[in-house]
């Protein structure tokens, strides 16, 4: 008996199976994803931090969340709400090691929160409702208070009723300078945003309509670029430009279209590219930021370039860049880039850790849901994610519609589009998944917590679409 044990166990160890089924096929597989994942770990190593050092500056702000007027066309005050009286409201300018510290006063008439979109924070400065903090009630304060582990270009906004809050005009941006890099000429944001203005130049009043659940969010009737409508930017020939392009929209996904002037893209939601990319139909989807390199050539002194929007055959103007005759030297540095961002070659190789399947159904509040794998927010179990391991997540679209997917506190690359590798050479905290479109994203799970993912069609979030990831 004895020994027919163990003649069996020299079998089952020298042929890998037991009654003809193989035990080993399933934990080698195991054994060499891991072995994959962790060189995909080790690849990543310092594309960006895990922690930062403040460096014992603390800026500090106010910041008060009340309505207000603004006049988007001459002679017509439209009631909005403003955070500091204007829209956009603040830019909050900050080098990298500075903490931030945000002195906030809600004087709305609802609670809310603020969001620092695509910035790596704490976890309880998320500003997630339920999650992370509980909402702020009219006439209460809130400090926020951390120390941005990323330079580049974020933004921020309320977390509540956000469909309706971001589109009366609560956003404005967090630009984190890294003083190791150079200095442009000028340093420009554009925030981009699209109202739904009815003919009294106010903001239609009616939120989440079937309308919009039905397809693709609340599209409007007015396009700004900075609070303006086709503003007029002055810009000098010779100048070398980093122009932030920031979509705050609920909705509307722009192509930007800069004519005759050519551009790089050197960041892509806050984040430097390993190297700068020709600026060429890029889609900007709501929650997005791209930042360009843009040289105004000496010849152009003197006219006026339209920047348009040409997502459709209906192209539109967004702004006009009018350059002066003043002309100067054009500063002649590499443009900054990341070199660590890591290629992620081998996640090819990998199964997928989770799938979402983005759906909508009847029922909930709206009579329409937008779910993930047929749960709208709620009634997912929380995905937990190990602190510093690589995951490779597979959002299928079964919808037609368009979902910007977000996820809060980590970033991650785009793996495949539609089962094809692609290979973008930068992270980001949104992309858009297209109807009925796949895309595999990969990403290390770097800040501990509960973070909301959801879609940046903000009603589409307000129907269901979202869940949580925990990093512990
Ligand atoms: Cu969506």
């Amino acid at each position: 008996m004895k020994n027919n044990i163990i003649i069996m166990i020299f079998w089952v160890l020298a042929m890998g199976t037991l009654f003809g089924k193989p035990i080993f096929a399933e934990s080698t597989k195991d054994i060499s994803a891991l072995k994959v994942k962790s060189e995909l770990v080790t690849e990543f190593h310092d594309a960006y931090k895990n922690e930062i050092i403040p460096n014992g500056k603390i800026r500090e702000f106010f910041i008060e969340a009340i309505p207000g007027e603004i006049e988007f066309v001459a002679g017509k005050k439209t009631k909005v709400w403003t955070y500091n009286g204007k829209v956009p409201g603040p830019e909050l300018r900050i080098q990298l090691g500075d903490t931030l510290k945000v002195n906030f006063k809600n004087s709305l008439p609802q609670s809310t929160t603020i969001h620092w979109h695509g910035v790596r924070v704490p976890n309880a400065m998320d500003g997630v409702p339920g999650i992370t903090q509980p909402p702020i009630p009219p006439g209460e304060s809130f400090a926020y208070e951390f120390t941005p582990k990323d330079a580049g270009t974020f933004w921020f906004h309320p977390h509540v009723r956000t469909s309706e809050q971001i589109e009366r005009g609560l956003y404005g941006t967090l630009i984190v300078e890294n003083p190791k890099e150079p200095q442009y000429d000028k340093d420009l944001v554009w925030i981009i945003d699209d109202w739904a203005i009815n003919q009294d130049f106010q903001i239609y009043p009616h939120f989440n309509t079937h309308h919009d659940l039905m397809h693709d969010g609340r599209w409007g009737n007015m396009v700004t670029v900075n609070g303006k409508t086709n503003p007029e930017i002055s810009v000098k020939p010779g100048e070398r430009i980093r122009l932030r392009l920031v979509n705050v929209a609920n909705a509307r996904i722009f192509r930007p279209f800069l004519g005759i002037l050519s551009a790089k893209v050197i960041a892509v939601d806050g984040m430097l590219a390993s190297a700068p990319i020709d600026f060429n139909g890029d889609l900007l989807a709501p929650g997005n930021r791209i930042d360009l390199d843009l040289t105004i050539r000496p010849s152009l002194k003197g006219t006026t370039i339209p920047v348009q929007d040409n997502l459709t055959n209906n192209p539109f103007l967004l702004a006009k860049i009018v350059v002066g005759e003043e002309r100067v030297n054009t500063s002649g540095f590499s443009a900054p880039a990341n070199l660590k961002v890591p290629e992620w070659s081998k996640a090819h190789q990998l199964p997928v850790d989770k799938e979402y399947r983005l759906n909508a159904r009847r029922g909930g509040d709206f009579g329409i849901e937008w779910t993930l794998n047929n749960k709208a927010f709620g009634e997912h179990k929380v995905l937990n994610l190990h602190h510093r391991q690589f995951y490779k997540i597979r959002l299928v679209n079964e919808s037609s519609r368009l979902h910007p997917m977000h996820l809060h506190g980590q970033f991650f690359k785009v793996l495949t589009r539609n089962g094809k590798s692609v290979t973008e050479n930068f992270f980001r905290d949104t992309v858009l998944v297209k109807g009925n479109e796949t895309i595999e994203i990969g990403l290390i799970a770097t800040d501990r917590g509960h973070w909301l993912t959801h879609c940046h069609v903000l009603e589409h979030a307000e129907a269901g679409m979202g869940t949580v990831l925990h990093v512990n």
